[in-house]
């Protein structure tokens, strides 16, 4: 059987989402760059596995998967030693269901939103709506850790892992989480997890990126 194979570029936060869920599952993968920049997305042999082009992209036994969270609850269901990362009890499931969806379509999607013009598109500041349109959210997922030592319940599940993927960018351009200190914890927690270093490589080089282009 040939090896797992993630394509994968370490800038892209969901695609650092889905390599440290599988370093949290010990999965064997094999990692392949796309390098964005160099638009090898758009190359044929990865428009044929991946018409929408993006990162993280999983080949496992002939199986073509995108979307990071998808990828990061097949990997658990699949290869998980237990169900602790994702668990089978439909309730538990849910909650780590729904931590998942919290990253996909709020704070991911408000990250993008203030990062990716100033990345991309020559924006030069943090507009003061966007910075407290994000603080609310981050006030939301503090508000989850009061509760619980991790995102959804008491075990690290994959819900921490896509989340920390997305924290990681704004950790690394220097957001100001003092008012957060539920997350200010978690985070020193997620710094432990399997696979955490290499994320921090690739943050590193997303939130130099972003400081380089920010009006000072
Ligand atoms: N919701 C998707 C987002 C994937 C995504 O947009 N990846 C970006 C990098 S952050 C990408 O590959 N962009 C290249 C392109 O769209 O051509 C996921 O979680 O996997």
């Amino acid at each position: 059987m040939s090896p797992i194979k993630l394509y994968h570029f370490p800038i892209s936060a969901p695609s650092r989402g889905a390599l440290l869920a599988a370093r949290s599952i010990g999965v064997p993968i094999e990692v392949e760059i796309v390098d964005l920049f160099k638009k090898e997305q758009l190359k044929e042999n990865f428009l044929k596995l991946n018409p929408q082009h993006t990162v993280p992209t999983l080949v496992d036994d002939g199986f073509v998967l995108w979307e990071s969270r998808a990828i990061a609850c097949y990997l658990a269901d699949k290869y998980g030693k237990d169900d602790l990362l994702y668990p089978k009890d439909l309730k538990r499931r849910a909650l780590v269901n729904q931590r998942l969806y919290f990253d996909s379509s709020s704070l991911y999607v408000k990250i993008r939103e203030i990062f990716r013009p100033i990345l991309f598109l020559g924006e030069t500041e943090i507009k003061k709506p966007l910075k407290e349109d994000l603080n609310i959210i981050l006030g939301f997922l503090d508000g989850f850790l009061r509760e619980s030592k991790w995102v959804a319940g008491d075990n690290v599940t994959i819900a921490d892992t896509a989340i920390y993927a997305s924290m990681s960018c704004i950790l690394a351009v220097g957001w100001d989480i003092s008012d957060f200190p539920n997350i200010q914890r978690w985070v020193k927690n997620c710094a432990t997890l399997p696979g955490a270093a290499e994320n921090e490589e690739g943050a590193k080089i997303y939130g130099d990126a972003i400081k380089k282009n920010l009006k000072q």
